[in-house]
């Protein structure tokens, strides 16, 4: 695939110590050598080794710089490239790239390098995305799953199972061009065994969705509980910011206010909420639907108390919580109020902590139980599923293969079998980019920042 010469910048707008400019394309090496002259004369132009030099428009030189040249196709794009280390002035980058578009680049679209690396096979479509998600990582646990995912986490087992329908495809197809003999060539037996082993591994992706996205987007977690318990006053104190308005009227907190926090490498996203009760205020009414909605949406739950709850009343809190698959603390708040203040864990199913949300005590080791409650610690090396895209792609390789057992149990002819195998292949390479169009292209790179 011949490419035109696309550069862009790949540091941030602004200023900076460094400021790198990416050039891709055949022909890269050419301009770079028509505008870069090395202080050492005698310097080669060598593959993947950086040079010292000058960069000069006409006779003004507008930078010293350090370039590196790949050649196609050992680069990340797979073809010709260069990059350019300059200072990081908004202004010589802005002159530099001029000059490169005035000798025969032009400016590279959002995520146009990735893509280019893709459609040169450097790395499949879910490596690809994972870039994008590794640039916008911010905790530990994003990082981890960017991280294996770019290095090809669960693609390399996705197409092994495609390999393996295609070869049964195949084999039933081959039974069609013997219809009127009644062979088979395709064993029942194995195709069953085949069709529930892929079904295991797509059932296990698809159940890692909810804690994969979780983890790459903060886990929900709803603080609730009646009015006046300390929620608002509890936010803060995780927050260290006084984030919330704090009152001693009851029905305080109105509208949900969410914030993020990273706790041992994995973000939670805290959400405060207004206090449950039976309100005629229309607003305060409104607000504790969007508190309901706010636990229905929440992975886990922090249920505050203080001394004017009853064990029965929590109990029945605890109930709806678990009927609704929420993990959930307890927490008896305002301590401090107590004769003898004891702070901490007070048992553990349901799990139950002492906590004082004024006075910030007890919270070191809520964050703990947080952390270990998020369960991502001991799964870090676990492939999770992130990506909504392929979450779907999966959901329909699914029904896909659904459809093909129920065929088998009920022994449909080969034809019919290969539509639903051939339905699973198509939805799985869809994730690793065997197969896409161009609309899925565009729509997937143009979430790139330029440059990358
Ligand atoms: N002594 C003591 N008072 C607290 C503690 N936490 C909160 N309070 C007080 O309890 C009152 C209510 O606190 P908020 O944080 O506004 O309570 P809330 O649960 O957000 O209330 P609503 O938004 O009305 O549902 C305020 O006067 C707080 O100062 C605590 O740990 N100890
Ligand atoms: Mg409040």
């Amino acid at each position: 695939m011949e490419q035109d010469c696309i550069c862009a910048p790949a540091t941030p707008a602004g200023s900076g110590a460094l400021g790198v400019i990416r050039i891709s394309g055949k022909g890269t090496k050419g301009i770079v050598s028509r505008i870069f002259s090395p202080k050492n004369a005698a310097s080669a132009m060598h593959d993947r080794q950086v040079r010292f030099g000058e960069i000069t428009d006409g006779g003004e030189c507008l930078d010293e710089v350090l370039l590196w040249t790949f050649s196609a196709p050992h680069s990340y794009t797979g073809e010709e490239m260069a990059e350019i280390s300059c200072h990081g002035s908004a202004y010589i980058m802005q002159r530099m790239l001029e000059l490169l578009i005035r000798n025969g680049c032009r400016m590279a679209e959002p995520g146009e390098f990735t893509r280019r690396a893709f459609l040169n096979g450097k790395m499949d479509l879910s490596q690809a995305e994972a870039v994008a998600d590794l640039i916008a990582s911010d905790s530990r646990a994003s990082h981890q799953l960017a991280f294996s995912q770019m290095r090809g986490g669960y693609a390399q087992e996705l197409r092994t199972m495609r390999d393996e329908l295609i070869r049964m495809v195949s084999l039933l197809e081959l039974e069609l061009d013997f219809s009127e003999e009644d062979v088979k060539f395709a064993d029942r037996n194995q195709l069953k065994e085949l069709n529930s082993t892929l079904s295991g591994k797509v059932e296990r992706l698809i159940g890692s969705f909810r804690m994969g996205n979780a983890l790459k987007k903060g886990i929900p977690v709803a603080i609730v509980g009646r009015p006046n318990t300390g929620k608002s006053t509890l936010l803060n104190a995780l927050l260290s910011d006084d984030r919330a308005i704090v009152s001693p009227i009851a029905g305080t907190t109105r509208d949900t206010i969410e914030e993020c926090m990273t706790i041992e490498g994995v973000t939670f996203r805290f959400i405060d909420t207004a206090g449950l009760r039976e309100s005629g205020d229309v607003v305060e009414a409104m607000g504790i639907e969007r508190s309901r909605k706010a636990i229905d949406n929440a992975e886990m739950v922090l249920h505050l108390t203080d001394m004017n709850e009853t064990a029965e009343e929590t109990g029945t809190a605890l109930g709806e919580y678990g009927r609704k698959g929420k993990k959930c603390i307890v927490l008896h708040n305002k301590e401090d109020l107590a004769e003898t203040p004891r702070y901490g864990k007070v048992s553990d199913n349901p799990v139950t902590y002492r906590i004082s949300a004024l006075r910030g005590e007890g919270l070191d080791e809520l964050k703990r139980q947080l952390a270990r409650m998020a369960g991502f610690e001991g799964r870090s090396g676990e492939v999770m599923l992130t990506n909504l895209r392929h979450y779907e792609a999966l959901l329909n390789v699914r029904s896909a293969l659904e459809e093909m057992r129920s065929g088998l149990e009920c022994g449909r002819t080969p034809d019919l079998l290969s539509i639903d195998a051939r339905n699973a292949i198509r939805h799985l390479g869809k994730i690793t980019g065997e197969v896409t169009n161009n609309d899925i292209l565009g729509e997937i790179f143009s979430r790139f920042c330029i440059g990358k």
